[in-house]
């Protein structure tokens, strides 16, 4: 390697997947920021990735739009040192012909999904050499135990949480200042048929000294107020002050991959929607995450009803709060404690491009 900065071209297929931009634009991020890596995003639609991030014509990653028709021909000389094709989203055809045309073959990495399942780490790093060409893409596995690509975190987490002003934050939205003991929830989801039964709960238990705000983050209704229940749209906020939702709140529900990992960063108690799939697929999924966390078994009713499977009883999931604060503080250290994935994905490629 000469002592140039290493190019990265990510390639990433949104269709209308909101959190696979979420994903590759954190990803994108931390290798630019934090490893001096020069990286391209290849998106097919750029409008999720306006709304998280709107400054991003500012750099430093180089945002291209993946247009309908590619070129037939891709200069060799135009291939990244590594392409990291996100979510087995097909590479261009031209593109993967002038990878193989290459003195030295660029790094291949599928970047996977994020799943707790025992399989995961097993495959982590499996080599699949292409049928025709002299390729070898990786399999690249995000996940939460060692033998993974572990999760993105950026290296000033801990500095930009400590200089957090949560009252700074609730006067900015238009929010009082916090009471004694009232309790914020954020709420990000997806359509859920459960929700309305669980605003009913929300608004039944709430009372004067045990208040209940909810925070909607991206939501668009006008600040409804039930008694001791009030709920709160929040503007869709750039994706590094959505942490800042997190912070300001002592229940976060979440949903898919990106806000899921943040949600545990944040340590504070999370519900998590999955992101459903046919048959129940995602339900192996929830399970296999609720068998390695600390409090899997205190949270396993609540969510796997908020899930679809079961049924909702928040009084029960409530008077259990108190005792989630604890392991969701020792899981946030324990995974913080390990390499986060861009500098695990940082290392397999340069060990490869020696
Ligand atoms: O949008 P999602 O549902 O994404 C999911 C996952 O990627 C999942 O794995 C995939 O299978 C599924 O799509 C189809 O939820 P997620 O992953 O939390 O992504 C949301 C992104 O939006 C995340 O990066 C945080 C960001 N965000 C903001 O930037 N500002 C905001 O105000 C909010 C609420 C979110």
């Amino acid at each position: 390697m000469t002592n140039q900065p290493t190019r990265c071209d990510i390639f990433c297929a949104v269709v209308d997947n909101f959190g696979d931009a979420g994903v590759c634009w954190r990803l994108a991020r931390l290798l630019a920021d934090e490893h001096g890596w020069q990286v391209r995003l290849w998106i097919d639609d750029p409008a999720p990735l306006q709304r998280m991030a709107p400054d991003l014509a500012a750099g430093p990653v180089d945002v291209r739009i993946w247009p309908a028709a590619w070129p037939t021909r891709w200069p060799a000389a135009d291939c990244a040192d590594v392409v990291v094709e996100a979510f087995a989203c097909e590479l261009p055809l031209p593109y993967v012909e002038a990878m193989a045309s290459r003195a030295r073959p660029p790094v291949w990495l599928n970047l996977e999904y994020l799943s707790a399942e025992r399989w995961v780490a097993g495959c982590h790093g499996m080599r699949s050499p292409h049928p025709r060409l002299p390729l070898v893409k990786y399999f690249f596995f995000p996940g939460f135990e060692e033998a993974t690509g572990g999760l993105l975190r950026e290296r000033d987490y801990d500095a930009r949480r400590s200089r957090f002003d949560e009252a700074a934050f609730r006067a900015e939205f238009g929010l009082p200042p916090r009471s004694a003991n009232e309790l914020v929830i954020s709420l990000f989801s997806y359509e859920n048929p459960v929700l309305p039964e669980l605003m009913k709960a929300w608004a039944a238990s709430a009372t004067p000294d045990r208040p209940i705000r909810v925070l909607r983050p991206g939501g668009s209704e006008a600040t409804e107020i039930h008694g001791n229940l009030s709920v709160h749209p929040l503007p869709f906020l750039p994706q590094p002050r959505y942490d800042e939702v997190l912070w300001a709140s002592d229940l976060n529900f979440v949903r898919g991959e990106d806000s899921f990992v943040r949600a545990q960063w944040a340590g504070s108690p999370f519900v998590w929607q999955i992101y459903p799939q046919a048959e129940g697929a995602h339900l192996v999924k929830l399970d296999a995450f609720l068998a390695i966390h600390p409090a899997g078994a205190r949270l396993r009713a609540f969510w796997l009803a908020w899930n679809g499977a079961g049924t909702l009883d928040w009084p029960d999931f409530a008077a259990n709060l108190p005792a989630l604060d604890a392991p969701m503080l020792q899981w946030a250290r324990t995974l913080a404690a390990r390499p986060d994935l861009a500098s695990k994905l940082v290392q397999f490629c340069l060990e490869r491009l020696k």
